[in-house]
């Protein structure tokens, strides 16, 4: 067993891994979060030393950063269709489900991720799980009828045994946090999540909810670095 190692640098190791599958002339998905990060900034020194790539970014974050390395951006409008997505996760089980969205970009990471021929998923050994849920499951929602869209998120989870306290996310100012699209995040802390698949269908059957941030059947390929190394699993 290798010695404990700080989270920053395993996110870094992962984030080395990810970047030996980027080939020249890649169109990529830009994933948000530190780990995500981690990979744009080791990017930027690829392409300063003169690797082509394009990337759409997850988010305004990720785009300033990634603009900042001088690192070539598009939208999904010019490429419809991108090679592959690098980004973070919350969580993610063996069968590459994942939970996202706790930096608040859950809506373009997944948009872009479903653009891509390939998802792979960069994270430290922190967030591989047996079950998902221990991560509060975030839900991005319309502000228009709040309530009303929380009262039914609450019905359709205790349809399916789940049950925990909802809370509309705040920004560090004491706001509500509004999303990159303007909306607002629910964060549900269901705990565990028996049965992603039913979860994910019900709640995109709510009118006021954009997105959750279940990702199922999206990620290709995960790269997990704990103190002995990177574990690659692949779906
Ligand atoms: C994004 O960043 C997310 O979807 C996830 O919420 C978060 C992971 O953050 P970090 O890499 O900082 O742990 O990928």
């Amino acid at each position: 067993m290798g010695a404990k190692r700080d989270p920053a640098e395993l996110k870094i190791e992962a984030a080395r891994v990810a970047l030996g599958h980027v080939e020249p002339g890649m169109q990529l998905g830009l994933g948000t979060g530190s780990t995500a990060e981690a990979f744009v900034r080791l990017l930027g020194e690829r392409v300063a030393e003169g690797l082509s790539v394009i990337g759409v970014p997850t988010s305004e974050r990720t785009a300033d950063l990634a603009r900042s390395l001088h690192i070539p951006l598009t939208t999904l409008d010019d490429h419809p269709r991108l090679d592959l997505t690098i980004d973070g996760a919350d969580e993610l089980d063996d069968e590459l489900r994942l939970i996202k969205g706790g930096g608040g970009a859950l809506l373009r990471e997944k948009i872009v991720a479903t653009a891509s021929e390939r998802m792979i998923v960069v994270a430290d050994a922190s967030k591989r799980v047996k079950s998902l849920g221990a991560f509060p499951l975030p839900v991005e929602v319309v502000p228009f009828g709040l309530g009303a869209t929380m009262r039914a998120i609450e019905s359709v989870a205790g349809r399916l045994g789940l049950d925990g306290p909802l809370s509309v996310r705040q920004a560090a100012d004491g706001r509500a946090f509004l999303t990159d699209g303007g909306h607002l995040i629910v964060d549900a802390a269901f705990g565990r999540i028996p049965d992603p698949e039913a979860l994910s269908d019900s709640l995109l059957h709510i009118p006021g909810v954009v997105e959750h941030g279940l990702f199922i059947g999206i990620a290709s390929a995960a790269l997990i670095a704990d103190a002995d190394g990177v574990i690659h699993l692949a779906s």
